[in-house]
Formats: C-alpha cells, sequence, structure tokens
C-alpha cells in the first residue's frame, strides 16, 4: 500500500477502533479487574500470555520481560512476529488492528487457546488503552516494523524501519498514571513469581526477568531466568520442597483427553493438609471447577478399587471417604480449555462439562499404572489413607464440640472474650490481642461502642504441624470459631466455611512490632489460611500497625513507626526530644494503644489478601514446616530485597 492510501486508511478505521478503546479508559476494571497493583500487574501478564501463546504453539521459546528505569515494561519474544500486512476487513495494517480494536483479540486462527473469560486474554489493545505510551516493534518478514501510541492513539502508521533476519515482537508500554492513581511500582517479587508459574505450564519456555531499577553487588542489573524441562513434575518438587516426602516419586501425566490437553502432577507427603493446585489455559483456578473435580474423581475411584483389591482394607471397620485420599497430597492440574467457561464469585471456576471426565480418565490411567508398578509406595499410600480416615472420625467429633456451646461461657461465647454493644456485624471489629496483659490494655483503650477485644494465650497452635482433630481440640482456636460465629459446613459444601453468622466485618491482628510478635502473626495468618481462607478472600483480616517510638518534648508528643519518621520527627522537634522505644504493646498505656493503633481516625490497618494462592501456599508451608535452612534462606532473600527496598 503506498504511503498516501495507508494513512487515509487508518483515519477512517481508527474512529470504530477509538470507541472500544475510550471504553477500555472508562471503565478499565471491567477488563483487567481492578485498577490497583494487580490490575498494573495483568498488564505485562497480558502481553506474555500472547509471547506464551506463540511458544505453545511452537513458534517461539524464549520471552525476556523488562522494568524498566522509570517502571516501563519492555517484552520481547522470538515468535513470529505480530502480523504487519494489510487486515482486508479493517483496511490497515494488522498490527494496527491487534493494537487498537478490543476483541480483535489478536488471534485470527481458531486454534490457539484463547482465554474468553477470566482475566487475561483481553488482548493487547487493553493494554495499549491503559498506557500512556505503547511502542511495538515486529520483526517480520526480513523487515523491522514499528507504531507507537498514546493512550491507545496511533501516533503513526505502520512503518519499517530496518532489516532483519529475525522473527519477534517487542513491547514496551508505560502504565498511564491517570488511570492507575494508586502506583505505578511495578513489584518483582510478584511478576518473579508468575514468570516462575509460566515456565512451569509452559515447560522448554526461557523466560528472562530483569529489573533496570537495581543492580546487585557486583554491578549488573537484578535479574532471573526461569525455565523447566519436566514442566510441573518441577513444579511439585518446587512446591512440595520443604514438606517430607511419603514417596519418593512424583506420579505425573501429560496427554490428550478427548480432543482436552491434560497436565497432572501429584506427590504424597508425611503432612496432613491437601494442596491442589489448578490452572486453565495457564490461570490459577482459584474456585476449582470441572477439572478439579475430575482430578478428585480419577483419584478417590482409582485408589479405592486397587486398595479393595488389595485386601489392605478388608478389617477396616470405619468408611473411607474422599477427603482421606487427599490428606498429604500435593496435586497440580492444568487443563487447555479452547472455549472456556469462568464461574464462580471471582470468576475462577471452570464450568465446562466435559472437562471433568477427561480428566477423570487421564488420572485413572496414570494412577492405575503407577500403583502397579510401584506396590511399595502403593502400601505406604494406602495406609495413610487409612490413618487419614481414622483421624478424621476424631476430628469429626472434635468438630462437633467447636460448635457447640461452651458450658463455661455466657451465652455461647468464650469467657475471654470481651464484646462489643453494636448488633450489626458490619459495624464490628475484633482484635486479637497477642497475651492476656496486651489485651487488658486494649480492653480499657477500646471504643466499647463497635470493638471487642479476644486476648490469645501466648503462641497459638502451629496448624502446619499439627493433624486436624487436634486443631479443633485447641482452646484458643476453639475460641477464635465462637467468638467469630463461623461454622465449618455449608447446604452446598460440607467443608466450606460458613460466614452467614459472622460477627465481626474486621477481624484486626494485634501483635509486639518485634520478632516474637511478628512469629505470632505468622501463626495466626497460617490458621486463618488453612482453616478460614474464605474469611481472608472475604476482606475480611486485618493486621494492626503498632507505633516503634515516641518522641517526647516538652508537652509535645508524636509516635513514629519506622527509623525514617523517627529521624523525621526529630528533626521537625529541632532535636533534643527523648525516645522511648516500645518494645511490646504492654508498655503502651490504653491511651496510647487507643490513639495509635486502634482509633479508626489515626490507625493504619493492613488488609490481607491472597495474591497468589499457589506461592502463598509453598511460602507457609516453608515458614511453619519442619525444616529449617529453606527457611532461613527466605528470610535472607527478603532481608537482600528489603535493603534494596529502602
Ligand atoms: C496476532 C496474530 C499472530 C500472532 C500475534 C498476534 C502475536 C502477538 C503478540 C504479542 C506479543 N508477542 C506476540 N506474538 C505474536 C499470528 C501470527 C501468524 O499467523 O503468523
Amino acid at each position: 500500500m503506498s504511503e498516501e492510501a495507508n494513512k487515509k486508511m487508518y483515519s477512517a478505521d481508527s474512529i470504530q477502533a477509538l470507541e472500544g478503546m475510550e471504553h477500555v479508559r472508562m471503565r478499565p476494571s471491567m477488563y483487567i479487574g481492578d485498577v490497583g497493583v494487580r490490575g498494573l500487574h495483568h498488564l505485562v501478564y497480558e502481553v506474555v500470555d500472547n509471547s506464551i501463546d506463540e511458544a505453545m504453539g511452537g513458534y517461539c521459546d524464549s520471552i525476556q520481560v523488562i522494568i524498566n528505569e522509570d517502571n516501563s515494561i519492555t517484552t520481547k519474544d522470538n515468535g513470529r512476529g505480530i502480523p504487519v500486512d494489510l487486515h482486508k476487513k479493517e483496511g490497515v495494517s494488522a498490527l494496527e488492528v491487534v493494537m487498537t480494536k478490543i476483541g480483535a483479540g489478536g488471534k485470527f486462527d481458531k486454534d490457539s487457546y484463547k482465554v474468553s473469560g477470566g482475566l487475561h486474554g483481553v488482548g493487547v489493545s487493553c493494554v495499549n488503552a491503559l498506557s500512556s505510551h505503547l511502542k511495538a516493534t515486529v520483526y517480520r518478514d526480513g523487515k523491522i516494523w514499528e507504531q507507537e501510541y498514546e493512550r491507545g492513539k496511533t501516533l503513526y502508521p505502520v512503518k519499517s524501519v530496518g532489516e532483519s533476519k529475525e522473527t519477534g515482537t517487542v513491547v514496551t508500554f508505560m502504565p498511564d498514571d491517570t488511570i492507575f492513581t494508586q502506583t505505578i511500582e511495578y513489584s518483582y517479587e510478584t511478576l518473579a513469581n508468575r514468570m516462575r508459574e509460566l515456565s512451569f505450564l509452559n515447560k522448554g519456555v526461557t523466560i528472562t526477568l530483569t529489573d533496570k531499577r537495581h543492580k546487585d553487588d557486583k554491578g549488573e542489573f537484578i535479574s532471573e531466568t526461569f525455565h523447566s524441562d519436566e514442566g510441573l513434575k518441577e513444579f511439585i518438587r518446587f512446591l512440595d520442597g520443604t514438606r517430607e516426602p511419603l514417596i519418593q516419586s512424583v506420579i505425573s501425566m501429560e496427554g490428550e483427553k478427548n480432543g482436552i490437553p491434560v497436565e497432572v502432577a501429584m506427590v504424597y507427603n508425611t503432612g496432613y493438609t491437601e494442596n491442589l493446585h489448578s490452572y486453565v489455559n495457564n490461570i490459577n483456578t482459584h474456585e476449582g471447577g470441572t477439572h478439579l473435580s475430575g482430578f478428585r474423581r480419577g483419584l478417590t475411584t482409582t485408589l479405592k478399587k486397587y486398595a479393595d483389591n488389595s485386601g489392605m482394607l478388608d478389617k477396616v471397620k470405619f468408611e473411607i471417604s474422599g477427603d482421606d485420599f487427599r490428606e498429604g497430597l500435593t496435586a497440580i492440574v492444568s487443563v487447555k480449555v479452547a472455549e472456556p467457561q469462568f464461574e464462580g464469585q471471582t470468576k475462577t471456576k471452570l464450568g465446562n462439562r466435559e472437562v471433568t471426565s477427561a480428566v477423570s480418565q487421564a488420572v485413572s490411567e496414570m494412577l492405575t499404572d503407577y500403583l502397579e508398578e510401584h506396590p511399595d509406595d502403593a502400601k505406604q499410600i494406602v495406609e495413610k489413607v487409612k490413618l487419614a480416615a481414622q483421624a478424621r472420625h476424631a476430628a469429626a467429633k472434635a468438630r462437633e464440640m467447636v460448635q457447640r456451646k461452651n458450658p463455661m461461657s455466657v451465652g455461647g461465647l468464650p469467657g475471654k472474650l470481651s464484646d462489643c454493644s453494636e448488633q450489626d456485624p458490619t459495624k464490628c471489629e475484633v482484635f486479637l490481642v497477642e497475651g492476656d496483659s496486651a489485651g487488658g490494655t486494649a480492653k480499657q483503650g477500646r471504643d466499647r461502642n463497635f470493638q471487642a477485644i479476644l486476648p490469645l494465650r501466648g503462641k497459638i497452635l502451629n496448624v502446619e504441624k499439627a493433624m486436624q482433630h487436634k486443631v479443633f481440640e485447641n482452646e484458643e482456636i476453639k475460641n477464635i470459631y465462637t467468638a467469630l460465629g463461623v461454622t465449618i459446613g455449608t447446604e452446598e459444601d460440607s467443608k466450606a466455611l460458613n460466614l452467614d453468622k459472622l460477627r465481626y466485618h474486621k477481624v484486626v491482628i494485634m501483635c509486639d512490632a518485634d520478632v516474637d510478635g511478628s512469629h505470632i502473626e505468622t501463626l495466626i495468618l497460617t490458621f486463618f489460611f488453612r482453616y478460614m481462607r474464605e474469611l481472608i478472600e472475604g476482606g475480611h483480616v486485618y493486621i494492626a500497625t503498632p507505633p516503634l517510638y515516641l518522641l517526647k518534648k516538652g508537652s509535645k508528643k508524636r509516635y513514629a513507626w519506622n527509623d525514617k519518621e523517627r529521624d523525621a520527627i526529630m528533626k521537625e522537634m529541632n532535636g533534643g526530644a527523648s525516645i522511648q522505644r516500645y518494645k511490646g504493646l504492654g508498655e503502651m498505656n490504653a491511651e496510647q494503644l487507643w490513639d495509635t493503633t486502634m482509633n479508626p481516625e489515626f490507625r493504619t490497618l493492613r488488609q490481607v489478601s491472597i495474591d497468589n494462592a499457589t506461592e502463598s501456599d509453598r511460602i507457609f508451608s516453608m515458614l511453619m514446616g519442619d525444616e529449617v535452612p529453606p527457611r532461613r534462606e527466605f528470610i535472607e532473600k527478603n532481608a537482600v530485597y528489603a535493603n534494596i527496598d529502602v
């Protein structure tokens, strides 16, 4: 096309394209979920998803992601490159269509597994619409092509800027700070976690993440390369690495069932928790769905059949349920579905019916073979299932105790709870406070209208290392259940948490700002993560932040939450102030605690959220599990980052 004709076509078409792009800018949350930290990172995932698509098609094996100094992002891949030829229907370069047309998706062929619901798969055009500036460079057909955009608007028609034998796509974008008003600062860790996950889910692809904002001690940019030859098999070892294995090998399969690509990997450990992770088209399906049901069904029927045939269950008097087969199980299920239907609260539950039997069959075949070939492992697994069933019966009894009214308490509430007078749960808060003495101060300092106090005795049980019935028998934990008004079992799901009668919409963990305090905080969070995940997901869990210092000069009093603040206040007061370092909540009087930590007008509460359930799972098992070395490594690694952040 001549330069002239190109320009003409371009202007005529741009009118229609802009409508969709404007809509993205007006309602960004509809496309990327939110305009906070999550949405900001989704922009990167969106572009990388396209590169991964190329990789899944066998056209690309290398992807680079760079966080530039100004927080703009550059992604490079060695795929086919976005097509640049004339798009017949639109009358402009295909590159421009891909970049400026919402819903064009980009792919003109049907055989790629593009995601139609969920948060990904909205197309690079969305990223373009939400960027103050974007530049696309395409290596294709022996040439280098380029086009730039501002807030989704094309700055000039696609042009050739050079020659090259390579193929691939380079995209550099700057998130629009008038859209992402909260922050446009990228988190290296968040991106690294996702790139690692993608490399496990798409074996063979090499993904490099580089942070040009920071250098290491050798003067080189922080950078990591993720590559997995074994895929899910390696992912499982990474996830379960800090748990003690029950069997040595990872059981895995990869194949296609009824036209649906299915990948499964699983391993048993000696622990008591069930860790199932599922993915559809590389997206973590937190709420599970038909693929996970298929996995459970395949696992239960196959193991049951094997156990029955082996005669190992002959003398077992109690009944064995599906749950018993999954104690100490860590598994990942990954499927690719052409037109996925996403359901559920967060649209992360797969609805496609046909997937259940595909996964179930795949798991049955995989497990049947494995059990036949590894009779010793099979025996270990069946023994564990028997123990699990036994423990479950004990747990059921203990759980009943949690629900039954405690005769020692008033109105069914724990005696240690100092309740508030307000009856509307949406207005109520409960503070879980470390120790009786701090509990006493909090009780005096609170606003009893809407704030309740539940003191916890010292270190609460480490649920990561305890069997379920021990958890439900634990006094402090029983108190938490009854105080919160939370029970187990809904009409739909006997194991789900029932939040209908939740008595406080804010549950605030308040611990000392020291090492012990943060350990207790982690113990409580571990309990919430394993046993009350829905409470976190509902946005009900918060962490209080007591100050570290009190500065006094004459009658003037100021609080500081970190060293930087302390120094700044010291300067403001022209020096000469006395500094008191709070070692614990107990050193504050009731008034100080109210002023700094409990009064909604001045306090800072940190809301707890689960950004990446798979990674959280690994971190909790590492922090609270048996093995010390990985824990030390984690703490040291994060200490390094903490330094860089300053
Ligand atoms: C549209 C069609 C094709 C590939 C792509 C878009 C594509 C998009 C991105 C975004 C980042 N990297 C990408 N790589 C490719 C198919 C190409 C063909 O049929 O030749």
